[in-house]
């Protein structure tokens, strides 16, 4: 990692207290007596926010006129977490922030709590987003993380009083939000609709409106590399104010119409995870922030130049495509070079495919976008015909490589009805890749498997990664402690890879006892926040099994359910003898889909278990059900640390990556996982006997789609499944409404598409084994140090080490 002296200015505790005081008094105007937890929190982050200003020009700077490459990172998500603690961490200005809050009268941890937690993404690929700007930081690459400012980030999730999903309104700026700066003056222009007309030879594009895209900057700062990123989130705001002549006819609503529409653009996140969504508005916002963050970077890198050589912009930046959302982006740098640059055609192509690169992050062919090509030359017509120039040169191009027709045909990027924008990214970029080695190797054999016989060196992997300074350094400082005793050193934080020196000490009893009550203190913490945030009282000497992630059927809560109930009948009947009961708490976390009625009626059902399990007097102190509301960063921080063994079972061959995983295995916990996604290489690492591994793999998923699959045969095999499935159908959890679970129980039991009743009877044999492993601490504790020990690949330093040698080509800033 380079190394970079100055401009950070040292500050003592007293200065920053002083400084504390002076953004109270002359920006939030109160005294440090009258000030509360959030002015403090709103004050001091101001403050760490203005020791980084230095270093953040200087990285600028240093980009602009330095000859190492950018990286940019569009993303439509960016799943950020609460940023002062964060902040404080990485800029050193912890030690000083404890105790200058405590010189103001206040806790440290109540400051920090006081953050809202900002919510602009909606799982696994926003939240990678997050890991992956903080490793370029970390990493002194040079970086700018693009996407949307939205105003109402992932809804908060509520339950009612049938244990339904309820959704609520995410408005997290309604307080004062002292990360972001607004910069009116870098804005730009999106248009969007209108017709394509021919003036003088040439094609152009006259919109009928446009929004002005005004960037909101978040300053990204490296942990201990002095170099601040920039997360250029935009904002859509209107040009045209309301309309007066409206307004005096008393059209009140007419008259802001102009002005919602425009705004509307950037005002919700779309709440769908890997679902299908095909909204106008979402291309719209698409093809917003990705516009203006293309004319941003040409602005940054080809100052005041009305006539850039642009040929050399992927020589300036290079921009990585989180997943489908921002693919118009190809069409739009076509369009710019060739309608706003006078670039010829050939130039431009490939001036854009040396420009993108794509990740792919998923493997359900419902969540890869195709839009419909009226919708597309409604909204954006000049692009509409690029694609389809893209498309004719692509099919050309395959033709001459001896493509057989029926493969091009199939390959077509442009239908005519529909634009397919996985393939245009990877027609349209250098490089395609996947999250994990499983995925990026179904990408090239099933999903993208004529585009691999065509490009086969277009695709490679990157396995994801996550934070250790977030996930690690400030979730688990019981841990982090620990580790850097057993290291002696803390260099592990920046280079996870020496968290290998821990293997030997998983012999070393003294340290297993150290770190067993490292987690028994995170369990105990873990039951305060409980308490306080849910109102539920845990008992601490159970086993905390954990499964947090969206919900989805692929993910199978369903399987963890059903076998919650298995267990609950089997302890109730009597056929689990009362002394081999382990006492266990489950806990789930998971948003659904708002539309998605399986995954809502999945919630509901876990909520009813809950209620009937821990209010019954014959398994009490046995096993208990918690479905924790609103599962976000903050809850994984908190929960992560404390839980000792961690579910990670999708059906073999659905789960991308899975970025959870990484964190309960660097936390200790021991995983029950399918080979599905990175688990596949996180067994492989901490080694298949410190893994429980069920299930059945992806050849044998793939041979039993092939033989026809039958749910009921396995309904019938297995006793303990049976019952489970009667108690759902019989009205156990419903009150006795046999009716309330009916939808749920059918489809088990005539689709059940993702295999759940099949994976059952292994899902629930293996239980034994982990019971049994639990039952010796130090032989389980002994296990949980080598996944810490042997995770340290999964930091998100190494994944984008893995992309600057792989596609980006680029590295640190000198
Ligand atoms: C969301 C929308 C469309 C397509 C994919 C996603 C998504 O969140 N995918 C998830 O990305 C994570 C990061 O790569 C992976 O770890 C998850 O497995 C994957 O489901």
């Amino acid at each position: 990692m380079t190394e970079i002296t100055a401009p950070k200015s040292p500050v003592t505790a007293e200065q920053f207290a002083d400084e504390i005081r002076e953004q109270l008094k002359y920006t939030q105007g109160v005294t440090p007596e009258q000030a509360t937890a959030a002015d403090v929190y709103v004050a001091a982050s101001k403050a760490v926010r203005n020791h980084l200003a230095d270093s953040w020009f200087k990285t600028q700077s240093d980009m602009v006129n330095g000859d190492t490459k950018a990286v940019g990172y569009l993303s439509a998500e960016f799943l950020m977490g609460k940023q002062l603690e964060n902040a404080l961490l990485n800029a050193g200005l912890t030690d000083q922030f404890d105790s200058a809050v405590e010189a103001l009268g206040f806790q440290p941890k109540d400051i920090v709590d006081a953050e809202y937690e900002p919510g602009l993404g909606n799982g696994g690929l926003g939240r990678l987003a997050a890991c992956f700007i903080d490793s370029l930081a970390s990493l002194g690459v040079p970086a700018f993380g693009y996407g949307i400012q939205y105003k109402y980030g992932i809804f908060k999730q509520k339950f009612d009083e049938n244990g339904k999903q309820v959704e609520t309104p995410d408005y997290w700026l309604s307080n004062e939000e002292p990360w972001g700066h607004i910069d009116y003056n870098r804005d730009q222009k999106v248009s969007f609709g209108g017709e394509v007309v021919e003036e003088n030879g040439k094609k152009v594009w006259k919109p009928a409106w446009s929004v002005r895209a005004v960037p909101v900057d978040y300053l990204v700062p490296g942990y201990k590399s002095q170099r601040v990123n920039t997360l250029r989130l935009w904002t859509a705001k209107s040009y045209d104010e309301f309309d007066l002549l409206a307004f005096n006819r008393s059209e009140y609503l007419d008259a802001v119409k102009p002005q919602v529409k425009a705004e509307n653009i950037s005002k919700i996140l779309y709440p769908e995870d890997s679902t299908k969504v095909g909204k106008e508005l979402r291309l719209e916002q698409q093809y917003f922030f990705v516009s203006a963050s293309l004319h941003d970077a040409i602005r940054v890198f080809y100052p005041g130049e009305a006539k850039p050589d642009l040929t050399t912009f992927p020589n300036k930046i290079t921009f990585q495509l989180n997943d489908t959302h921002p693919v118009i982006g190809i069409p739009e740098l076509m369009r710019i070079l060739i309608d706003e640059y006078d670039y010829d055609w050939d130039t431009a192509w490939g001036i854009t495919q040396k420009t993108f690169n794509y990740t792919c992050h998923t493997l359900l062919p419902e969540a890869l976008e195709v839009w419909p090509s009226s919708l597309i030359g409604e909204l954006l017509p000049r692009h509409l015909e690029i694609i389809e120039k893209i498309n004719a040169q692509f099919e050309a191009e395959l033709k001459d490589k001896g493509v057989a027709d029926e493969t091009v045909e199939k390959m077509r990027i442009y239908t005519g009805d529909s634009v397919r924008m996985a393939y245009l990214a990877t027609y349209g970029g250098s490089h395609v890749n996947g999250v994990a080695e499983l995925h990026s190797q179904l990408l090239k054999d099933v999903t993208l498997k004529d585009f691999s016989d065509a490009y086969p060196d277009k695709f490679t992997n990157v396995t994801n990664g996550v934070t250790p300074r977030r996930f690690v350094k400030l979730a688990n400082p019981g841990l982090s402690d620990l580790i850097t005793e057993g290291l002696g050193t803390d260099k592990w934080i920046s280079d996870l890879e020496l968290l290998q020196g821990l293997v030997p000490l998983a012999q070393d009893d003294e340290f297993v006892k150290k770190f067993a009550a490292v987690k028994q203190a995170n369990k105990h913490s873990f039951v305060g926040f409980a308490k306080d945030h849910y109102g539920i009282d845990i008992d601490e000497n159970t086993m905390f099994n954990t499964m947090v992630k969206r919900l989805h059927e692929y993910k199978r809560q369903s399987l963890k359910i059903l076998a919650v109930i298995s267990r609950y009948a089997g302890i109730k009947n009597g056929t689990i003898a009362a002394d081999d009961v382990l006492p266990r708490t489950v806990f789930f976390g998971a948003k659904a889909a708002p539309g998605y009625y399986l995954a809502k009626m999945t919630i509901q059902l876990i909520n009813n278990v809950s209620r009937v399990v821990n209010n019954d007097p014959d398994v009490k102190g046995k096993l208990a059900v918690h479905m924790l509301p609103n599962y976000n960063i903050e809850m994984a921080q908190n929960l992560i640390p404390a839980t000792e063994l961690d579910e990670q079972i999708s059906q073999a061959g659905k789960e991308a990556s899975g970025t959870g995983n990484m964190k309960f295995a660097l936390n200790g916990a021991l995983t029950v996982g399918t080979l599905d996604g990175a688990n596949v290489e996180i067994r492989e690492r901490v080694g298949a006997e410190n893994f429980f591994l069920f299930g059945m793999d992806v050849n044998e998923v793939e041979a039993q789609y092939a033989n026809g699959y039958d749910p009921a045969k396995y309904y019938e095999a297995d006793p303990r499944l049976k019952q489970a499935i009667d108690l759902v159908a019989d009205g156990t959890f419903s009150n006795g409404d046999r009716n309330a679970y009916a939808p749920l129980v059918s489809d088990w039991l005539t689709k059940d598409w993702f295999m759940t009743l099949a994976d059952f009877s292994s899902y629930a044999n293996i239980q034994a084994q982990i019971e049994e492993l639990y039952t010796h601490p130090l032989d389980w504790n002994r296990k949980a140090i080598l996944n810490v020990a042997n995770s340290g690949f999964f930091s998100s330093d190494r994944s984008i080490e893995d992309y600057l040698e792989r596609i980006w080509k680029t590295g640190p800033l000198a």
